[in-house]
């Protein structure tokens, strides 16, 4: 039978359930990973698992996020994911090594593989040829434990890409380019497959900027075939042994089909606050840079901060603007200290940041009042900078360098000749910041801040909850959860960092919250976009969230729920979102039957005659982790 890239992959991994029955799916998890933020959890809920080692090819730990340590929180939090990975046996990457994606693909990732990880932009993978997705920390521990990674049947879309990129429009333009037309939320459900002529001619770092960025698509993933491409990339990382060829096969159908000529692109930026607000770059009136941050997972590459460099070299920043520059990798670092890359961007007045994600989550560099902020990275929400009301607009590292030259958002082909950066022959190879994990047991260290997981309750049969919050589309986990050098270091202390819930949008909730007991929230489209972060399901109902009613849920966010016993249900008529308000009473009953039959259920609204009828579209298995209070509790019992 002929088939797409997508469902070869998936059908090697298939453990459980048909691909194209449009039912749950469940495959083998060959490599893990996880970062520092998602990962203290992940490790804790690994730990209660009781399982000794881990059972995957290749599990790694990454510290990449909170490397700021303002406090003992972040550094507690790097001595206890060390010694976990020692135990555990996982390979601990330290901090200061690089971003966990960027370092993923230069040193583990394999063409074929299935990878999951603790964090959204895990996808980056795909652009080397695996079949990379984001997930929970405890989806990402029960992977580490040898079980199945469970996911909707995805859709398979396939990306037909023809022509060549014009000088100055790069692989950032391209996922612009598809967010401008798909929008945030036009990738849900779906698995991104690139093909045609097009892609002989982009390196496999352009293609991971196009993968990581698919998860702003909202979709699960997005692979490219290994070729030529895959094989000069790995064998400059001196690992030519771990190619394979993939493609798909000739006639193979898909769900749906997107055709981009390269020839046809021109640079484009997101404007505030959304990744999907595209726009060319020459079509946006005169606007002052106040900042430009080149780095993040996105575009930090070798041959991004050689461009970067090939434009400064010989200018200067202008006056107005902070450039900040964060190279993705130890490697990324070193190359460009040895072949004097770097004093040219030094030279020019950057300001250079350790390798990690650092302004990416507002870990730092938060820009001034009101300031405009050029950035290279991959989401640009608001508040997520830090800075209430600064104004972040995404771009290619070229329209970033040309931003810092003129003090201006600025149109790259107004610099004349474009650079040309080819793939080194061989980058730089030293992993000796990456451990091993020890052959013995080792003691987990556990400073003051990690404090134990919380469980949910088994589901009630019959709740009444007061509506504590009434949402728009497209909610990120950033306004759920935020993050930031506040926030960060509580993300192994529940209790604390439960004090910050939809703290930007209603700083009084987390107080309300409390006071009621439980609750529900009521949302629109798409909730839960963005973050994998795990905390936006697990602090919610350490409050006592019970029940989200939304019109849409983003794919991790969703998962992330019923993991931790909150139950996502959606509207049968969407419009009934209007006869909900803040401070209404509901009722719901029966409840635990409910979950277990398919059929939509009435839920009652204090003071109105007529019932909304809500569903929840669960699988036997998310019903049954759902009675149970969440997958922690379902993992204890069979223990
Ligand atoms: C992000 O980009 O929002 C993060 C921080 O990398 C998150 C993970 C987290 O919240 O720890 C993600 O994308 O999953
Ligand atoms: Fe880190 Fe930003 Fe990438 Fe998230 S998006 S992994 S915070 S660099």
């Amino acid at each position: 039978m002929v088939q797409s890239l997508t469902h070869k992959i998936l059908e090697a991994h298939l453990v459980n359930g048909r691909l194209g029955s449009g039912e749950e799916i469940g495959i083998r998890i060959d490599q893990t990973l996880t970062q520092d933020a998602t990962g203290t959890m992940a490790y804790l809920q690994f730990e209660a698992m009781d399982i000794p080692r881990v059972k995957t090819d290749l599990s790694v730990s990454y510290v990449d996020h909170n490397t700021l340590q303002t406090g003992f929180e972040n550094a507690d939090d790097h001595a206890f994911l060390q010694s976990a990975a020692a135990r555990f046996g996982v390979n601990f990457s330290r901090p200061g090594n690089g971003i966990c994606h960027q370092v993923h693909l230069e040193r583990f990732g394999k063409p074929g593989k299935t990878l999951l990880g603790s964090d959204s932009h895990t996808p980056t993978g795909g652009g080397i040829g695996m079949l990379a997705i984001g997930a929970g920390g405890l989806d990402v521990a029960v992977a580490m434990g040898g079980g199945a990674f469970y996911l909707p049947d995805p859709k398979v879309v396939r990306v037909w890409l023809e022509g060549k990129l014009q000088d100055w429009v790069s692989a950032k333009d391209i996922i612009l380019e598809l967010l401008r037309r798909l929008s945030v939320k036009g990738g849900v459900g779906k698995i991104i497959e690139y093909a045609g002529p097009g892609v002989a001619s982009l390196t496999v770092p352009e293609r991971a900027t196009i993968t990581n960025m698919g998860a702003e698509l909202g979709a699960t993933a997005s692979v490219f075939p290994s070729d030529e491409q895959t094989l000069a990339f790995l064998r400059a990382q001196e690992r030519a042994e771990d190619w394979a060829e993939l493609k798909a096969d000739e006639d193979a159908v898909y769900d749906d089909e997107v055709v981009i000529d390269l020839a046809t692109l021109v640079p484009l930026v997101a404007q505030p606050h959304s990744p999907d607000r595209v726009i060319a770059v020459n079509e946006l009136a005169d606007i002052q840079v106040n900042q430009v941050a080149i780095g993040s997972c996105t575009n930090s590459s070798y041959s991004d901060l050689m461009r970067v460099a090939a434009i400064l070299k010989g200018k200067q920043v202008h006056p107005a603007v902070s450039l900040v520059i964060a190279p993705g990798s130890r490697q990324v670092l070193t190359m460009l200290a040895s072949n004097g890359a770097l004093t040219d961007l030094l030279d020019a007045g950057a300001r250079l940041l350790e390798s990690a994600c650092g302004p990416c989550i507002g870990m730092g560099q938060s820009p001034s009042s009101g300031a405009v902020s050029v950035r290279t990275f991959n989401r640009n929400f608001e508040g997520r900078s830090g800075t209430a009301d600064a104004k972040v607009y995404l771009a290619s590292p070229e329209i970033a360098a040309a931003s810092a030259l003129t003090g201006h958002l600025a149109d790259p082909r107004t610099l004349g000749a474009a650079p040309v950066i080819d793939l080194p022959e061989y980058f730089r190879i030293d992993d000796s910041m990456i451990l091993p994990p020890a052959a013995e047991d080792t003691n987990i260290r556990r400073g003051p801040n990690i404090k134990p997981l919380p469980l949910a309750p088994a589901l009630a049969d019959t709740l009444e909850l007061p509506v504590l919050l009434k949402l728009e589309n497209n909610i990120t986990t950033d306004d759920i959860m935020p993050a930031g050098s506040k926030i960060l270091p509580l993300r192994s202390n529940i209790p604390a960092i439960s004090e910050y819930v939809f703290h930007k949008i209603d700083p009084g909730f987390t107080a309300k919250a409390r006071a009621a007991g439980q609750g529900m929230v009521i949302a629109g489209q798409n909730y839960g976009q963005g973050s994998s972060r795990e905390h936006a399901a697990l602090a919610p109902m350490y409050l006592g969230v019970r029940v989200v009613l939304a019109q849409g849920f983003a794919r991790i966010h969703r998962a992330n729920l019923i993991n931790f016993g909150i139950l996502p249900l959606t509207f049968v008529n969407e419009a009934d979102l209007s006869r909900l308000a803040e401070g209404v009473k509901v009722k719901l009953t029966g409840l635990r039957a409910a979950v277990l039959n398919s059929e939509p259920f009435a839920l009652f609204i204090e003071g109105q005659a007529e019932p909304i009828m809500v569903q929840h579209n669960l699988t036997q298995r998310q019903a049954e982790i759902l009675l149970a209070g969440g997958l922690l509790n379902v993992t204890k019992n069979s223990l």
